[in-house]
């Protein structure tokens, strides 16, 4: 009795030994999820995008000009939508900004930073393809300390860290003031710069060094390209900011993106330095969908970077070999089949590249349709072809697959027009 007694207590401590030892091998690993199991809402890839910038350097106003912009198609395959009351915060900011008989609207206050959730949806069947969440908060959290803001601090850094793309903004206004010998514009600069050095160095996702009030440089230099290279000399001449670029821009993209949320001719500055609007002028925003546009196409380029180049040659030959079948076979595999080979790509790279694990599956997916592009080119596959042969999910993938090209077209455009804004060594388009 009291021998059977030890040898049950022995098998039932050896089987509890055993689940825990295999409970936390098994705990760090991502369940995913099979398609039964997905909702509508967890099979849209999310991104995180947060604009840092100190207070006045013109945040707010890019972020409403790219909502104005970006709310319609007008010529691309997308636009973006915005649930209310964030959708008429912006309008409203937007109306008051391009008005040019009202104020400049009133600054954020430390409290009032939000989230703006903007979900990319397609011009041809209104796909949701993305939602791209935008953080917009006062600046003064960055750089000073402020009473009983600790929580916001907080919220910021946590914003930060789960960031998959960093938008650190350039004061144009310091800019103009630099070039145009006033003491100021140095000092304020490199303050920035030194507090951008600090987050992005830490940093392990794409960087965009964002110039706001484009409008005001246009007397430091000929054309865009022109103003543009010096811009990005001046920020070079800093030893923090280029030990940066040197650093990082092997395995990170690393950009430079002018913008102006209100356009040319729209404001100048006056003899005591204040910004002002002109009487008669009207807003024509210049570039305000850069900063959205780069953001997908920027993670993927550097998870390209960062993903095993065997994994990847394994799974672009199995690509290869589906395409080679036709394109219903290809889309079955970019499917969510996470026995396949997509899916043993995906749960490798989630393990062991940091900005993959806050992507998540459908970000990932996303990642292996953009990786197999040059085998859609070689197989000359038709977006017909691949209509007819996909089902109502494959066609949400094609959808989200042909407005991730017209990001890629995007960069491109601007890569040819101002080559100036790739400050990485990375692949280029
Ligand atoms: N000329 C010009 N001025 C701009 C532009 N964008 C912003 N400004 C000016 O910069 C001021 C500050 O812009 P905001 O967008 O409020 O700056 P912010 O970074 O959100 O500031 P905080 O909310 O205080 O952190 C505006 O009131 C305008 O005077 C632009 O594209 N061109
Ligand atoms: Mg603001």
């Amino acid at each position: 009795m009291n021998a059977s007694f030890i040898v049950i207590a022995a098998v039932v401590l050896a089987v509890a030994a055993w689940w825990l030892i295999d409970k936390r091998r098994t705990s760090h690993v991502r369940k995913l999820p099979t398609l039964a199991q997905v909702t509508r809402e967890q099979l849209l890839p999310q991104f995180q995008v947060v604009a840092l910038g100190a207070a006045g350097s013109g945040k707010t106003a890019l972020l409403a000009s790219l909502h104005h912009e970006l709310q319609t198609p007008a010529g691309r395959g997308y636009y973006l939508t915005l649930a209310d009351p964030s959708a008429r915060e912006l309008t409203g900011i937007y109306l008051q900004l391009a008005d040019p008989g009202q104020k400049w609207h009133a600054g954020t206050r430390a409290g009032q930073e939000r989230e703006f959730v903007f979900t990319c949806v397609s011009r041809s069947g209104h796909q949701e393809l993305a939602r791209i969440t935008y953080v917009d908060y006062a600046g003064e959290l960055l750089t000073e300390i402020q009473p009983d803001a600790d929580e916001s601090v907080d919220r910021l850094q946590a914003y930060i860290r789960d960031a998959h793309a960093l938008l650190l903004i350039i004061d144009g206004l310091r800019l103009y003031q630099y070039f145009a010998g006033q003491p100021q514009g140095a000092i304020r600069l490199e303050e920035a710069i030194s507090t951008f050095v600090r987050t992005a160095y830490r940093a392990s996702c794409p960087v965009h060094f964002v110039i706001t009030k484009w409008d005001l440089l246009e007397s430091i230099g000929a054309d865009d390209r022109d103003r543009l290279r010096k811009v990005r000399d001046l920020l070079l001449s800093n030893p923090h900011f280029r030990s940066l670029v040197t650093e990082h821009s092997r395995d990170r993209i690393i950009r430079l993106i002018p913008v102006s949320a209100v356009g040319s001719g729209f404001a100048r500055v006056d003899e005591h330095g204040h910004v002002v609007k002109q009487p008669t002028a009207s807003a024509k925003p210049q570039f305000v969908d850069l900063p959205l546009a780069t953001v997908i196409p920027d993670i993927f380029r550097q998870l390209e970077l960062q993903t095993s180049r065997t994994a990847r040659e394994t799974l672009l030959a199995e690509m290869d070999k589906r395409l080679a079948l036709g394109a219903g076979h290809w889309l079955s595999a970019l499917k969510l089949g996470m026995a396949g080979p997509t899916g043993a790509f995906i749960k490798n790279a989630l393990g062991t590249v940091p900005v993959a694990g806050t992507l998540g599956v459908h970000g990932m997916e996303l990642f292996v349709q953009w990786l197999s592009r040059p085998a859609l080119q070689r197989y000359d596959i038709t977006q017909e072809q691949l209509l007819e042969a996909g089902d109502v999910t494959q066609r949400l993938l094609l959808a989200r697959h042909t407005v991730l090209d017209e990001f890629e077209r995007r960069v491109a455009a601007l890569e040819s027009i101002l080559p100036e804004s790739n400050l990485s060594d990375g692949p280029r388009m």
